[in-house]
């Protein structure tokens, strides 16, 4: 998705003998120069190619050059603009339709090439840190064993749609999902074996439930199901196609056994986010009390 290796700048200048010195600048520090001598063409080739900065002629036939600049505004990508209008009016209108930088006709090629550099290297650590923030963004809601939601994300996700539901006066349950003596299976498999179970078990809470469903990791071996537009019914009906998805097929692990585990889930309905989970854990502690593998509510 980055671009980490060549840098591209596009040259838009109708003057082709110009073109071809601008060109020879830009490649002679290395980057990769696309070019057209057109405006309309430059939109086009922005859409088409990953380009790291533009380098415009203001005056351009057919659609000028602040045309340009002002459609290419807000794209993240910077634009130097080039012209033989050097008027303060001028350069300010520029700045002002949103270019990174300005320089003048006729230029010298060194302080171009640095002005070229610069506008690419802003645009390098744009993309940096919209990397970084998208990273983040995903590993700071996601449960990093089995990619589900976390516990934040879920908190999070639980006003949300409690709250829509009380004010849109819809159905709102929840599902409270542990699994049956998991500490025996760690005790006997190991660990390792353990974490593989539950990314699988995670898996098969995924696979049976709606999109509009969030299903993540409450903690430990506990997880959480938000089910909006669902009452307590609907709720029992998903808790049963949970407890049959993931307790119906042995789980194949790593070392070629066979582990069968069991969920038992504690459902409620309701719009009151603390009453809510407490209701559920109650049901939860009930039907490991009645002998596991149990939906109750
Ligand atoms: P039950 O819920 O049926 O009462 O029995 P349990 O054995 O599942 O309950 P308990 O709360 O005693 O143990 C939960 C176990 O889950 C403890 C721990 O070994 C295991 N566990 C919790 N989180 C993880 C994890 O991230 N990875 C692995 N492998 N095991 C975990
Ligand atoms: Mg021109
Ligand atoms: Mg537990
Ligand atoms: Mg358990």
């Amino acid at each position: 998705m980055m671009n980490v290796g060549l840098r591209t700048v596009l040259v838009v200048e109708d003057h082709e003998d110009i073109r071809e010195l601008l060109r020879l600048q830009l490649t002679f520090d290395g980057l990769e120069v696309l070019e057209c001598a057109t405006g309309e063409e430059a939109l086009e080739l922005v859409q088409m190619h990953a380009v790291d900065a533009v380098l415009l002629d203001a005056e351009l036939p057919g659609i000028s050059g602040y045309d340009v600049l002002a459609q290419l505004a807000g794209s993240a990508i910077p634009v130097v603009v080039i012209s033989g209008r050097t008027t303060s009016d001028d350069v300010v209108e520029a700045f002002r339709l949103g270019a990174h930088d300005h320089i003048a006709k006729p230029f010298r090629g060194k302080e171009l090439r640095a002005r070229v550099t610069a506008a690419v290297e802003l645009k390098r650590r744009h993309d940096a840190l919209r990397h970084e923030n998208l990273i983040l963004g995903s590993e700071s809601r996601s449960d990093t064993l089995t990619g589900l939601a976390n516990r934040r994300k879920l908190e999070a996700d639980l006003q949300i749609l409690s709250s829509s539901a009380r004010r849109h006066d819809h159905p709102f349950s929840v599902a409270l999902v542990d699994v049956d003596h998991f500490k025996a299976v760690n005790d006997t498999y190991g660990h390792g074996a353990g974490d593989q179970a539950l990314r699988t078990i995670a898996e098969r809470l995924e696979a049976a439930l709606r999109v509009e469903d969030v299903a993540g990791r409450w903690g430990g071996e506990e997880f959480l199901v938000l089910l909006p537009y669902t009452d307590l019914e609907g709720a029992h009906v998903v808790g049963e196609r949970l407890r049959h998805r993931v307790g119906g097929d042995p789980i194949l692990l790593d070392d070629g056994s066979l582990l069968r585990v069991s969920i038992s889930i504690g459902i409620a309905d309701g719009t009151d986010v603390g009453d809510l989970l407490s209701r559920a854990d109650a049901a939860l502690y009930r039907a490991k009390a009645a002998g596991r593998n149990l939906v109750l509510a």
